[in-house]
């Protein structure tokens, strides 16, 4: 079976995983129970107990705790890069550093007895030199790509690991796990094929997130935002704000099924500014914005002006 692993071991292993194809809260208005997690949601337990608690939660009224356990969530995805993203906190330094020796494993990270963080590069534990503190909860975010066969993973929005050889023989994600050696939290867990909202890694802070220019240009700083790109004469900011090919004429397309009726496929966090004019010698003005994850506009028949032209703009917050 394809697996990528995510585990958080407190010893925060991590393998990682693609719509949004799990998204866990831990609460009980998603169907999860305080009490043990096995068998809720689709979740597996092995090698000890783990439970949903109310006593330590990032988001909402429950957390799960990890305590000498290993859990795992089948994932699975058609596409070939995955995002994940999850709230972690520890309670003290492991004991001991897991094994990771699937060998289906994509990516995986873990804090060690050190409380360094440590990702796995191929088959390789490499310390990243970043401390994991004690009692407070921190955001991970790992963006896995299967065509580069290489990860990033993240820490409160700051990447700590880009371009890590990704060790799987598999094409896609196939799970998500985490385990911990002693006392470990882990709350709000979203496994996605695009890209999550709010708060991508930008190393450069040009806008363009550290995935998408390690994707396109191969280094999480390596793209120049302003630069054409090959499709259309769009920067290459442009094309990442559109959701289209840089290296190729991709153009961005909205349908126009029935008369006012618009639709396009919105990109995670953009902001579409629906713009008109009665001629194409006239100005277009925005008419209406709407935001992701709404791609549709239906427009209200205007009886004085019953021909004109549409244009949609996409753009960040
Ligand atoms: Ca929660
Ligand atoms: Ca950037």
């Amino acid at each position: 079976m394809k697996k990528l692993i995510t585990m958080l071991s407190c010893c925060l292993a991590l393998g990682a995983s693609a719509s949004t194809m799990l998204l866990e809260t831990f609460e009980p208005v998603d169907g999860i129970s305080a009490g043990p997690i096995d068998g809720q949601n689709g979740w597996v337990v092995s090698n000890g107990t783990a439970a949903v608690q109310t006593g330590v939660v990032q988001t909402g009224s429950q957390a799960l705790e990890i305590d000498q356990a290993t859990v795992m969530h089948d994932v699975s995805s058609t596409n070939s890069a995955v995002w994940i993203r999850f709230q972690a906190r520890i309670s003290g330094a492991p004991t001991s550093i897991p094994s990771v020796d699937n060998l289906s494993t994509s990516a995986a990270f873990f804090v060690n007895t050190n409380l360094h963080l440590v990702a796995y590069s191929n088959d390789v534990p490499v310390d990243l030199g970043v401390s994991m503190p004690v009692d407070s909860w921190k955001r991970f975010d790992v963006y896995c790509d299967y065509d580069l066969m290489v990860w990033n993973l993240s820490m409160d929005g700051t990447t700590i690991g880009a371009g890590l050889p990704l060790h799987s023989t598999n094409t896609t994600i196939g799970s998500v796990r985490l385990s911990s050696s002693s006392p470990a939290y882990v709350d709000q867990l979203d496994v996605a094929d695009h890209e999550l909202a709010a708060g991508a890694p930008d190393t450069d802070l040009d806008n363009i997130p550290d995935w998408w220019e390690l994707k396109y240009f191969g280094g999480i700083t390596a793209a120049t935002a302003a630069s054409p790109s090959a499709n259309n004469g769009m920067t290459y900011l442009e094309t990442y704000i559109a959701g289209v090919q840089p290296f190729a004429y991709d153009p961005f397309v909205f349908t126009h099924a029935e008369p006012g009726n618009l639709n396009w496929i919105p990109q995670p966090d953009r902001l579409y500014d629906i713009q008109w004019t009665p001629s194409l010698s006239s100005n277009f003005t925005t008419i209406a914005t709407v935001e992701w994850p709404i791609g549709e506009f239906t427009d209200t028949p205007d009886p004085e002006e019953p021909t004109g032209f549409y244009r949609l703009k996409a753009r960040l917050p």
